[in-house]
């Protein structure tokens, strides 16, 4: 027996993002997204760089499922282009996009790997982001009506289902700090895109409810632990409202039925809050089958009046650091699942990403000898575990990423993969860590060294 075991059923898998992968940016009858749309604007991407092609994973998923069977992946956990199937985001489904689903959900269920889909990692069709984007309410009842056609299409197989991936990061950082598309810096329109999101999110879910699948449905929420970086009331109160900001702000709604009050108190001098309309909040906290969480550092907070609207920023302590210069901290992973249990009732938390970017270099056999990441890895790992011990209920486990991909504003500067990608040949390389990961899913666990 491992020294570290995880409890039987565990959930071990993989995740990926469409627009991240697959490439075929216009094939097929595929819309424009957002993403598409932003990272053709010069200079919004690190080297220009944009997702025409990614890992080409709509040409070689073939491929691609091989390298999860050798790596024994229980889970895949892959989101849908809504622009590959309605291209202008609503009115008539785009067959050849649906088709390309159906066929990646039939070979994973043929090799063993149950699909873990989520609806929404943030490449909205272009055309819907002429209307307003998530700024408009509308927005909500097309996602749903999106959402109500895969059920439809892939409910009876697959049995894990995410609404959104990361809420906090299609709206604020998408509306109000700029950095992600449709690249807006509105608070007021970030904090109605917010609300709009989180409202798409419970119509789906009672839609998926009122369908009557067997399967399970979640949303993933990007959540890290808050630490003040002293002991001053500032930097106290400083880390509760980032907490507020950055966590509470998604996780209330959902789990609690209301936004939570300090930080309304907050904006209500400051800012716009959005329109909640009689029933919103009961929508949005539709009971839920697991909370996501993708989780990645740890936050240490300082008190900054000059930063708008929380007034704080934050700082690195000198812990060793990922090359997105994220703090690599495992036992950040233990206080936050222990803190989330504990506030939100013990509902079942799956991680749906976690993991790390580093440089990797293919050696002279071949091989991509990832040492750091592996060792970040057994660092999470061995927390996680530790919390499961303590009575955590954490069911599941998805390393990010399946494969090194387009990473967002940096491009493939960032290889976040267990799976080395050649960006010229699109050649695939297991890692070391991916290797060391196929053990820890064979052994449901891994040695102490
Ligand atoms: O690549 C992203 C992913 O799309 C969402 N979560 C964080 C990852 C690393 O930045």
């Amino acid at each position: 027996m491992p020294d570290i075991r995880f409890p039987n059923n565990f959930i071990w898998g993989a995740a990926t993002a469409s627009y991240q992968i697959e490439g075929a940016h216009a094939e097929d009858g595929k819309g424009e997204s957002i993403w598409d749309h932003f990272s053709h604007i010069p200079g919004k991407i690190t080297s220009n760089d944009n997702g025409d092609i990614a890992c080409d994973h709509y040409h070689r998923y073939e491929e691609d499922v091989k390298i999860m069977k050798d790596l024994g992946l229980k889970y895949y956990r892959f989101s849908i282009s809504w622009s590959r199937i309605f291209p202008d985001g609503k009115g008539s489904p785009n067959q050849k996009g649906i088709d390309f689903y159906k066929r990646l959900t039939n070979l994973l269920l043929e090799n063993g790997i149950k699909p873990a889909i989520t609806l929404y990692h943030w490449d909205l069709p272009q055309q819907l982001q002429y209307r307003g984007g998530w700024g408009n309410r509308d927005t909500a009842d097309y996602f749903e009506q999106y959402a109500g056609y895969i059920f439809n299409q892939l409910g009876e197989y697959v049995p894990m289902w995410i609404t959104h991936n990361e809420p906090h990061i299609s709206s604020i950082i998408s509306y109000w700090d700029g950095r992600h598309a449709p690249g807006y810096t509105d608070f007021p329109l970030a904090l109605r895109a917010c609300h709009h999101l989180l409202l798409s999110h419970g119509k789906a879910v009672q839609l998926y409810r009122s369908l009557g699948y067997k399967g399970e449905i979640g949303i993933t929420l990007d959540l890290n632990p808050m630490y003040p970086a002293s002991d001053t009331d500032k930097d106290k109160k400083a880390t509760i409202r980032a907490d507020g900001y950055e966590n509470r702000w998604f996780a209330d709604p959902v789990l609690k039925g209301k936004y939570p009050e300090d930080m309304v108190k907050w904006y209500e001098s400051r800012t716009t809050l959005p329109e909640i309309k009689p029933g919103d909040m009961e929508t949005i906290s539709t009971p839920i089958d697991f909370l996501g969480i993708n989780h990645y550092m740890p936050h240490t907070i300082k008190h900054d009046p000059s930063v708008w609207p929380a007034n704080y920023a934050k700082l690195l302590t000198g812990r060793p650091l990922t090359n997105m210069d994220w703090e690599i901290y495992p036992e950040g992973s233990y206080d936050l699942l222990t803190r989330l249990h504990r506030d939100y009732n013990g509902i079942k938390l799956i991680i749906t990403e976690n993991g790390a970017a580093f440089t990797d270099i293919v050696n002279r056999k071949g091989e991509v000898d990832d040492d750091n990441r592996l060792d970040y890895l057994y660092g999470y790992l061995q927390q996680m575990n530790r919390a499961i011990k303590d009575g955590v209920n954490l069911a599941g486990y998805f390393v990010w990423s399946l494969m090194d991909n387009f990473e967002w504003g940096h491009g493939y500067s960032k290889r976040f993969g267990i799976v080395y990608i050649d960006f010229k040949t699109r050649q695939r390389i297991i890692k070391k860590s991916g290797h060391w990961y196929a053990n820890v899913i064979k052994n449901n666990g891994f040695d102490l060294v």
